[in-house]
Parts: structure tokens; C-alpha cells; sequence
């Protein structure tokens, strides 16, 4: 029943219409405040939302609050009936006055919320999740960023289902209510906008703990899991501890309110989400421990745990103006949250993992039909741009500017941005302008990495004279069109470069900071006495892509010798890549340059552990095929596999000694982790030299196995045999973990990225295991996500497993629309196969758009990518 005085028919919602930036407007009106009072059940919830508004300037526009799927039970305004409309979702109310309080009524089912977006259930507990625009699921409200509000919040539930009640900010009071119910009043005093909004209910236990700040407050901290999780949290709390601590240290940053509250639930569509005071968490970025986590889970948790703590400044005390601005908080959290775990363990090998996720993930969306600028310019759905670019890219735009300014310069900007922007709703200009003031650096080139999408390509070439001991480089750029985007400008490449002596393999001079900023740059390098080698793009200084002429032994020698070890590791992987690539086109390959480099990275006694296991990985199908013409996945499983089998025939002492090692699994310290990690990365390579050896050495390693990593390492490498032991651990592993979800999701993806002639008639197999649904995201990623990265699997010939995708995709994107659209991006990749495959892909495409009652979110992410 509505009390609706004027409610014309609403007009049907208007199809898929694009939002652009320049069309960016200041809000019409403000919410100073917020009162929300929820009576939470699974069933019906009732939500009863006060605002207080006031008209923002002069103009005489009526009140627009968005709603999305919420039916009005009653609308007042200053305590009367009110002249309301409801438009395309939205609640349009006129208003006489500058001010007003609007009281709106809805009702909502959490428990049929499947999309995960507002106000839903998972596993008994309810939750929310508002950005980007989830919060007009809960309740009608402006739900834009850059409305900033002060919220209190009554919630009352029942006491045995839900006995706890959580909300943002701070416990102001609790009491019994009738039927057995209970309630709890919550307040927030930081003003914030919508997306940031968030409650809890259910029937948690706390691990708690107490964080004295720099200036001597206490905070009581609070990981909120089932009670039987309990013990799994205390990596998650270490780190939290930890992040807390170094943002102090590193950028002056104290928490500001008196309690931190992190909860964990099982379905989430991403990993975790900052509200204020009130992290929600995806479990697996918060649960481990020995047995059910790998060394890589642990890590994430701390990395994860970190950028959601990060955020509490950078996204919640200064906030986002408009979506178009996302990398504003999310690039620079990103590289908050990188530099925090290179701090907390190994810097070459986070900047090896952080590069290597940069070029699976972000190099090919620049390269790809769904390009965007780190600052988009427009979008239909906005979930479809939480992207490598905005997040990994955003990132690297970041480090440029710390890389360019210096660290003193750069600390001085984000201590003038943090004060000067402190309480708003902020841009990425007025970020790049802070860094400006602090530092007296002009930026106005290096403003261009916020609107030009694609990945520039960068050549070198050197020339020395060896009577004059002068060696020239010769640096080029050029930015690739992008959709929409052609004929693009020179950016600001800040390359970190030295000389390497070709005889003595050291170091010629000191390193320098070359900035190429127009098309060509020429320089030069005296007193050069011996041929030098060049080691460029050192710490990947700039995200480009690099291609430098080498002479023969140039790419072994640095491999060998460059003290930088990131620019080591880099010579690796492009001496394998050279031979994988050449293999893949049908030539004969000699590898022993590779092997010989392998051999002398696992006899080194100066390199530690953790980074031999990367030096020793090799660059997986995907990237061989990101650096060739067209894609052909079998020439390159191929050419992949003849490498990996002449690694491990050749080394098998040196890898079989790798691979005895180890380390208690209860030590998490960088050097034990990096034990591990080599030793599965050598049996994976033993393995490929000789596959009844590797089978053995596996099944003892799993069977011997007192954690995770080693337990996962082995299962991996079985995962892609053909032999009984195979079958013996995958069974043992399932009746061991079959009631643990997260360690359940590995099961699934370990056989979905196992490389096998089977491997489809397998993941379809698992699309119909009992275990299996399309409600949980985590499940549905672990068996469709890695199935589609499994190149080799993925692109079989008959295109049966685009079929496979796509019917994936259209089955989710009834219950979950973001889950589905996360997944269209690899047949939007059609462009790069051979012709065939590149066909049936695309058919896979039309027939997606052609599906009645898609969501805008997979609409778009399709439609873009068949343009
Ligand atoms: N801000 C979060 C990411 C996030 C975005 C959307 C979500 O739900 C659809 C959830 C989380 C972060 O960067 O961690
Ligand atoms: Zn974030």
C-alpha cells in the first residue's frame, strides 16, 4: 500500500544510457543527515530512513532520491503525506522550501537478494554492500559520492539469530525489545557518503584486540567470524596490527575512531569493502591458517587487510567527488597496500608479483576492445570499471609520481592532499595538484596517464663509441590507439636505467632517472671504457612495454649479474620468452641460454630462496601469447611444455635438491616462504623432465605435507598427470576439506586449471557436482575463472569451452549480474586468435547480447567488446 498523492504511470527505464564525466554536476541537494532504523529479518526487513536535505545553490529542481528495485510504503515530507513520483526507480519529490525532512518506508527481502549488492543474507548473517550504488537498494537516497552525510543508525532483530548488531562508527547505546528482539543504536560522527554505509546482523564470535595509536588513544579492534572460525584469524589481526602501525610511520596517519570492526562472510562479489569503521570481508581474505591456507593466502589476507585499512584516509576521510574518480582512492590504496607488503617481506619479490599481475591482467584490458583511461570518461555500469586499469594502472601512475618527485616531495603531497581535502569529495586532479604544490614539480604532461588509455610502447636502442667511451641511447615512444582514441600524445616515462659492462658484468656508473617525455629522446653516457649492456626500465620504473635491440649474451650476462634484481629477473623471463616465442612459431629452439641461466640462478649462494622460485617461473601461456601476433594455443602449450621438459631433464640434481628442501610450516617468515616456493616451482619442473618420477615425488610431497603450500604445490603439479596418484589425492584431499569452503574452492580450481586433454569433460563434470552453485562467487570463479585463464583448456580448438563460458555467464547473470560481467572480458579478447577461434569466440559474444533479459552490466562488457 503507498500513500501516494501523485504517482503517474512511471515511464519504462531507459536503456542502457551511458553516464559521461564532462556532464558532472554538483548535487542539487544535501544531506547533512541521515537516520536509519532497520527491523532486519531474512525475510522482510523494514527500513524507515529519515533525511534531513537542503537545497544546494539557486534552482528550483525537485528532490531526486534513486532507488533500485524498492517499492515506497510511505513518503512524508516535514511530517506530511508528500507530492512524490516515481521515475525510471527514483523517488522525485517536489519541495517548496531549502529544506525539508523526508521520511521513506520500504521493505525488502534479504534473503532473495541474490545479486549481493544492499542489504542481503549469506550463511545466516545479514549484511550490505553499497558501493558503488548498492545503498539505493536499502533505502531511496541521492546515493552519490559526493554527498556527504552524518548517520545514525537504529537496528532491532532477533536476539538468538542475530545477537549481534553492527553498524558504522561508534555504540551509542543497546536495549531488549519485545518478542525477543534486541536493538542497538550506532553513530557515526565522520560524514560520509552512501557507499559507505554499513550494517551487520548475525551470530558471530570476536577475536579482539586492543591498537594504541601514535598519540597514545586506545582502539578496540574486533574480527567478527562464526564462532568455530575463530582461531583462523590471527593472521588477519597481526596484519591489521601491522598496517595500522606502518600507515602512522610511513604517511603520518592515525586511526580516528574508537573501534575497528572487521567481519567475514562467505559470499561477497569482490574481496572486501572499506565502511567506515565496519570492513566487510569475502572469508577468504581473512581465514588461514597452516593447514587450509598457502603461504600466497597469507599474504593476501595481509595485503588485503592492509588496503581496506589504507582506505579509512585514502577513500573515507577523503572520498571520491564522482565513479569517474575511483582510482583516486582505489589506484592510491593500491599502491599503499603494495608498499606496505614489500615492507613486510621481500621488495624485488612483491614488485615481481605486482608486475606480473599488471601484465596478466591490466596489459591486455589497455590492449583489448574494453580499454579505458585510468580516469574513464564514461561508463553504463558503473561495477564494470573496478578494473586492473583503474586499480593496478592507477597504481603505477602513482609510484611514476613518487618515482619523479622523490620520497620526501611525495610524503609532503599526500600530507597537503590528506589536510587540505580532509572531509571531501575529491578528484584526481586535486590529487596531482597537491603533489605540484608540495613539490614545485610542473605535472601537467603526467597528467596525461589520466586520459590516455593503452600501454606505451617504448624502443631502445644504444650505440657506443668505443674511442671516445661515449654510449648513445636512442629512446622512442608511442602511445597505441585505444577505442574512441586515436592519434594520442607523448607521456611523461619515468625509466630507471643504468649500464651493465658486457666483460665485467658490473655496474658502469651510477643509476639514472631518463624522463622520456616527447617522441624520441636521445642520451648519452660518458666515460664508458668497456661495450655496455643496457639495464633499462629497472623496478619496471614505468608500466610499458619495452623493446630493445640485444646482442648476443646480453640477456644471460644481466640475467647473471644486474645488481638490480628486479631488472635480473626481468633478463630471465625475456631470454625464456625470446625461446617460447621462437618455439611457438616452429623454429628450432637451442635452450640451452635458458637452461644454463637456471642452472646459475639455483647455484647462486647470494640469491635467497623466494627469488629463485620466480627467477625459475616461467612466463605461463598467456603472456608467450600477449607478445605474439596471433594467438595460436596449442603451438604455444607446446613450445611451453618442450622448454619445461628440457629444464627439468637437464637440472634434475639441482631441482630434486630444491625440491627436498623445506620448511616448518608453522614458520610464515619470508626466507621459509620462499623454501616452499621453490620447492614446488622445482618439482613442477622435475616433473615436466620426467612424469612417473614427478608423480612419485609429488604424491610424498603431498602425503608428507604439514601445510598448505606444500600440500597445494603438489596437488598442482599431479592436477596435470596422468596417473594413478592423481586420482589418490584429489580423493583424499576432497573427504578431507569437503566441509571447508575455502579450501574447497581450491579443489575446484586446481582441476580447472590442471592442463589435460580431459580438462573440459572434467569442468563440465564439476558444473554439476553437488558442491557446486552459482549463488557463491568464490565457488563460481574457482571452476569458471580458472578454467577461462587455462588458455591452452579454454581455447580448445572446437570452441567448446567458450560454450561452456558463455552458458556460465548467462546462468549467473540471473542471480548476479557483476559476478557474470567480471567474466565476458576473455571472449572479448576474440581479436587476438586465429581466425576460427576467433570466430566462434565472437559468436559466443552475439549470442550473449542476444539473450533476452541480460543485465546492463554483462550488455555492456559484450556490446563493447564486439565493436
Ligand atoms: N572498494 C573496495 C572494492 C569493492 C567494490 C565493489 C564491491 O561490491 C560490488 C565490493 C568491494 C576495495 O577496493 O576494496
Ligand atoms: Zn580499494
Amino acid at each position: 500500500m503507498s500513500d501516494a498523492i501523485l504517482n503517474p504511470e512511471a515511464p519504462a527505464a531507459p536503456e542502457h544510457v551511458a553516464i559521461y564525466r564532462q556532464d558532472y554536476r554538483p548535487p542539487d541537494w544535501l544531506v547533512p543527515e541521515v537516520t536509519l532504523d532497520f527491523d532486519l529479518s531474512a525475510d522482510r526487513t523494514r527500513v524507515l530512513s529519515t533525511l534531513k536535505v537542503v537545497r544546494n545553490g539557486q534552482h528550483d529542481r525537485p528532490l531526486q532520491l534513486a532507488g533500485d528495485e524498492l517499492k515506497p510504503v510511505s513518503v512524508h515530507v516535514d511530517g506530511s503525506q508528500a507530492r512524490w513520483a516515481l521515475h525510471n526507480d527514483n523517488l522525485v519529490i517536489e519541495l517548496s522550501g531549502n529544506e525539508g525532512t523526508i521520511e521513506t518506508e520500504v521493505e525488502l527481502s534479504p534473503a532473495a537478494n541474490s545479486k549481493l549488492m544492499g542489504l542481503y543474507a549469506s550463511g545466516g548473517i545479514l549484511c550490505t554492500q553499497c558501493e558503488s550504488e548498492g545503498f539505493r537498494r536499502i533505502t531511496f537516497h541521492p546515493d552519490r559520492p559526493d554527498v556527504l552525510s552524518r548517520y545514525r543508525v537504529r537496528m532491532s532483530a532477533d536476539k538468538t539469530s542475530f545477537p549481534i548488531l553492527l553498524a558504522n562508527g561508534n555504540l551509542v547505546e543497546t536495549g531488549e525489545g519485545e518478542d525477543g528482539t534486541h536493538w542497538a543504536l550506532w553513530d557515526d560522527p565522520f560524514p560520509k557518503p552512501s557507499y559507505l554505509f554499513a550494517l551487520v546482523a548475525g551470530d558471530l564470535g570476536a577475536n579482539r584486540d586492543i591498537f594504541t595509536t601514535m598519540s597514545g588513544r586506545k582502539v578496540e579492534l574486533a574480527i567478527w567470524v562464526r564462532e568455530n572460525d575463530l582461531p583462523r584469524t590471527r593472521h588477519a589481526m597481526d596484519s591489521l596490527k601491522a598496517a595500522m602501525r606502518w600507515d602512522e610511520e610511513v604517511y603520518g596517519r592515525e586511526y580516528d575512531l574508537d573501534l575497528f570492526n572487521i567481519v567475514a562472510v562467505d559470499d561477497f562479489n569482490f574481496g572486501a569493502m572499506e565502511n567506515k569503521g565496519l570492513n566487510i570481508f569475502n572469508s577468504r581474505y581473512v581465514l588461514a591458517d597452516q593447514d587450509t591456507a598457502t603461504d600466497a593466502d597469507f599474504d593476501n589476507i595481509a595485503g588485503v587487510v592492509a588496503h581496506e585499512y589504507f582506505h579509512n584516509w585514502s577513500g573515507d576521510r577523503v572520498t571520491c567527488r564522482d565513479w569517474f574518480q575511483l582510482s583516486l582512492k582505489e589506484g592510491f590504496t593500491v599502491f599503499r597496500d603494495q608498499s606496505f607488503s614489500a615492507d613486510m617481506g621481500s621488495e624485488a619479490v612483491k614488485r615481481i608479483d605486482d608486475v606480473r599481475l599488471l601484465r596478466a591482467a591490466q596489459f591486455p584490458e589497455d590492449g583489448g576492445p574494453l580499454a579505458h583511461p585510468v580516469r574513464p570518461e564514461s561508463y553504463i555500469e558503473i561495477t564494470n570499471f573496478y578494473t586492473a586499469t583503474v586499480y593496478n594502472k592507477g597504481a603505477e601512475v602513482i609510484r611514476m609520481m613518487r618515482t619523479i618527485l622523490g620520497a620526501d616531495s611525495f610524503r609532503k603531497g599526500s600530507d597537503l592532499y590528506f589536510d587540505r581535502h580532509d572531509g571531501q569529495a575529491a578528484t584526481c586532479e586535486d590529487f596531482v595538484t597537491a603533489m605540484e604544490d608540495a613539490s614545485g614539480i610542473d605535472l601537467s604532461q603526467f597528467r596525461l596517464w589520466y586520459s590516455q588509455a593503452g600501454t606505451p610502447k617504448v624502443t631502445a636502442h644504444m650505440i657506443h663509441d668505443a674511442a671516445t667511451g661515449v654510449a648513445t641511447l636512442k629512446l622512442a615512444q608511442h602511445v597505441p590507439d585505444t577505442p574512441g582514441h586515436s592519434g594520442k600524445q607523448p607521456m611523461v616515462l619515468p625509466l630507471k636505467t643504468a649500464l651493465i659492462g658486457a666483460d665485467s658484468g658490473a655496474q658502469l656508473g651510477d643509476e639514472r632517472l631518463i624522463l622520456l617525455d616527447r617522441e624520441e629522446v636521445e642520451v648519452e653516457f660518458e666515460g664508458v671504457g668497456e661495450p655496455p649492456l643496457l639495464s633499462i626500465n629497472r623496478d619496471f620504473s614505468a608500466p610499458v612495454l619495452l623493446q630493445s635491440e640485444r646482442r648476443a649474451g646480453e640477456l644471460e650476462t644481466l640475467a647473471a649479474s644486474d645488481p638490480n634484481p628486479f631488472a635480473r629477473y626481468e633478463a630471465g623471463q625475456e631470454l625464456m620468452l625470446r625461446a617460447l616465442i621462437a618455439g611457438a612459431r616452429g623454429e628450432v629452439i637451442d635452450s640451452s641460454p635458458v637452461i644454463e641461466a637456471m642452472r646459475g640462478t639455483l647455484m647462486s649462494n647470494a640469491l635467497d630462496p623466494a627469488f629463485k622460485g620466480e627467477a625459475l617461473t616461467m612466463p605461463t601461456e598467456a603472456m608467450i601469447g600477449d607478445r605474439m601476433e596471433i594467438v595460436d594455443p596449442d603451438a604455444i602449450h607446446a613450445s611451453r611444455d618442450a622448454l619445461r621438459r628440457a629444464v627439468g631433464a637437464a637440472l634434475t640434481a639441482l631441482l630434486s635438491e630444491a625440491q627436498a628442501a623445506g620448511a616448518a610450516g608453522s614458520d610464515l617468515s619470508p626466507h621459509a616462504k620462499g623454501v616452499r616456493r621453490l620447492k614446488s616451482v622445482a618439482l613442477a619442473l622435475l616433473t615436466a623432465g620426467d612424469p612417473g618420477r614427478g608423480a612419485e615425488l609429488a604424491k610424498m610431497q603431498f602425503d608428507a605435507a604439514d601445510n598448505m603450500t606444500d600440500r597445494q604445490g603438489a596437488l598442482m603439479v599431479l592436477a596435470s598427470l596422468d596417473a594413478p596418484e592423481r586420482e589418490a589425492a584429489f580423493g583424499a584431499f576432497y573427504e578431507r576439506y569437503r566441509a571447508d569452503t575455502l579450501v574447497l574452492d581450491k579443489w575446484f580450481a586446481l582441476q580447472a586449471a590442471s592442463q589435460r586433454p580431459d580438462t573440459m569433460s572434467v569442468v563440465e563434470k564439476l558444473a554439476a557436482h553437488r558442491d557446486f552453485t552459482l549463488k557463491n562467487p568464490n565457488r563460481w570463479r574457482a571452476l569458471v575463472a580458472n578454467f577461462a585463464a587455462n588458455q591452452w583448456a579454454f581455447h580448445d580448438a572446437s570452441g567448446r569451452g567458450y560454450r561452456f563460458v558463455t552458458d556460465m555467464i548467462l546462468a549467473v547473470d540471473r542471480l548476479n549480474p557483476q559476478v557474470a560481467a567480471r567474466q565476458v572480458p576473455v571472449l572479448g579478447r576474440w581479436r587476438r586468435f586465429e581466425p576460427q577461434r576467433a570466430e566462434l569466440m565472437r559468436a559466443q559474444l552475439e549470442r550473449i547480447v542476444a539473450t533476452p533479459g541480460l543485465s546492463k552490466d554483462v550488455f555492456e562488457q559484450a556490446s563493447k567488446s564486439l565493436v
